[in-house]
């Protein structure tokens, strides 16, 4: 038997496969990734202090490589069939994300690896929405959509065997590893040919512009792709020198000096050449828009609590300004925000004694020599024996994500919908159950503070 490839190493080829795939399909994307390592590079330049705390924990070189980029399914089946793909490449459902409150008719979850060495090898996920026809008014059309859905293959026979195959054999040795990256990575690509007719075309994007995103096309192309940047502003305020332009507002939390959760934004959608079905077995010229690139910066991940005051904030924000989406109060939301966020503490000490954020802990150098004789964990801390350090947010925020889509589905009027989230019905679209975030935030905080206590309580006592 031959040697099988680790699902991680599947994973960051996989990933770098996709990159160089979407710089070729979407050339200003490269040009932000150039704006990214530059800036990146400035960055560690004028702070040595992060290159070295960066050094310690993260590989430098990689730091402006690919976090995350994103699809959207038609159906049950498609998501399923992702569900065992990502597999293969130790990518896990965490999350349940209902955008149908933000005006987007599709919910999602988001595909990564779990667990601090995968993520550290390659932190590569995938945003992975599925369109809800049940929330399309018009049931002739829902009905249409399903059938076009139905009738469509996004995955080649390959992609489908070497998955069957690493399943039953347990991983893909390299040769099959290889293939599968080749074969996935067909379903990922753009179609300049589309699905429908420009008629058909018309009525779905008129149903809603994602509608006609994903029931047109062939298959589910990536929507974009997200390197890491070290100064989020920087890239914002340099994108139009670049010839790239800036979506209005960065979304998430305001900058500050203990950075929580996700900070992202984008170059807004390119319009692009299609070509759809004439009806008369030739084609028709059309556009359409979807494709764009983001960029984004995380901090520590919050409690629940913390979360809840994240949320308040933000929509006490929204209710000051509402960020137009053609950039016209960009300013005045900024300034909103930044005064409506000063109610979150922000040094780590006050965050996590309020119980806002997730710290994981280790051992000081007096905690490694030292024995304590107290039990308490605070005041092990304040003794100086253990120490904490902010666990990074690896997941996505429903109304960030929601702004994302917006600004990449032209800057039309907002549509409506009832908030119905229905995560039980995604699960068993899905196939499995997600992960749910702050269990497993939970579960690393605590394992982390327990083998703390158990090293210091082993030390035999002092003399
Ligand atoms: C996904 C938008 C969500 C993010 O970074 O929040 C997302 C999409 O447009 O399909 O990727
Ligand atoms: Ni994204």
């Amino acid at each position: 038997m031959t040697a099988k490839v680790s699902p991680d190493d599947i994973r960051a080829r996989f990933s770098s496969a996709m990159s160089v795939m979407y710089r070729d399909e979407v050339p200003d994307y490269g040009t932000l990734m150039e704006l990214v390592a530059c800036v990146n590079d400035e960055t560690l330049a004028a702070e040595p202090d992060l290159k070295e705390r960066l050094d310690a924990t993260d590989s430098l070189e990689r730091i402006s490589e690919e976090r995350h980029g994103a699809i959207r399914l038609g159906t049950a089946e498609e998501l399923a069939t992702m569900r065992r793909i990502f597999a293969v490449m130790g990518m896990w459902p965490v999350g349940y994300y209902d955008l149908s409150t933000a005006g987007v008719p599709v919910h999602s979850t988001a595909f990564r690896p779990v667990g601090e060495e995968a993520l550290k090898l390659n932190p590569f996920r995938v945003f992975t929405s599925l369109l809800r026809l049940d929330l399309i008014a018009n049931e002739a059309l829902r009905a249409e959509a399903a059938a076009i859905l139905a009738s469509r293959q996004i995955f080649t026979p390959k992609a489908l065997e070497l998955t069957e195959k690493a399943e039953k054999e347990n991983g893909l040795d390299q040769d099959d590893a290889a293939r599968f990256v080749a074969e996935v990575l067909e379903t990922f690509r753009w179609h300049d040919k589309a699905n429908v007719e420009l008629a058909m075309y018309h009525r779905l994007h008129d149903a809603h512009r994602l509608i006609a995103d994903v029931v047109s096309f062939k298959g589910p192309h990536i929507n974009h792709l997200t390197p890491r940047t070290l100064d989020i502003d920087k890239v914002q305020a340099r994108m139009s020198e670049y010839g790239i332009a800036p979506k209005a507002v960065v979304e998430g939390p305001p900058t500050r000096k203990c950075p929580i959760l996700l900070r992202q934004t984008s170059f807004k959608a390119l319009e692009e050449s299609v070509s759809f079905h004439d009806g008369e077995g030739g084609w028709q010229a059309g556009t359409h828009t979807a494709r764009f690139g983001e960029i984004e910066q995380r901090g520590v991940a919050l409690t629940p609590k913390g979360r809840a005051l994240y949320d308040k904030l933000l929509d006490d924000t929204r209710r000051l300004v509402r960020p137009a989406a053609d950039g016209s109060n960009a300013e005045a939301y900024q300034a909103a925000l930044t005064e409506v966020f000063k109610a979150f503490p922000d040094n780590w000490a006050d965050i996590r004694a309020h119980g806002l954020g997730y710290f994981s802990y280790s051992l000081t150098d007096k905690g490694r020599r030292g024995v304590a004789s107290v039990s308490d964990p605070e005041q092990l801390i304040v003794d100086g024996y253990i120490c904490f350090d902010a666990i990074v947010y690896e997941d996505f925020l429903p109304v960030s994500a929601a702004g994302i889509f917006q600004s990449n589905l032209g800057d039309g009027a907002q549509q409506e919908f009832a908030a119905s989230p229905n995560q039980m019905r995604f699960e068993v679209d899905l196939g499995a159950s997600v992960l749910n975030e702050f269990d497993h935030y939970t579960s690393i905080q605590k394992a982390s503070l327990e083998s703390c206590l158990a090293a210091l309580s082993a030390r035999p006592a002092a003399e």
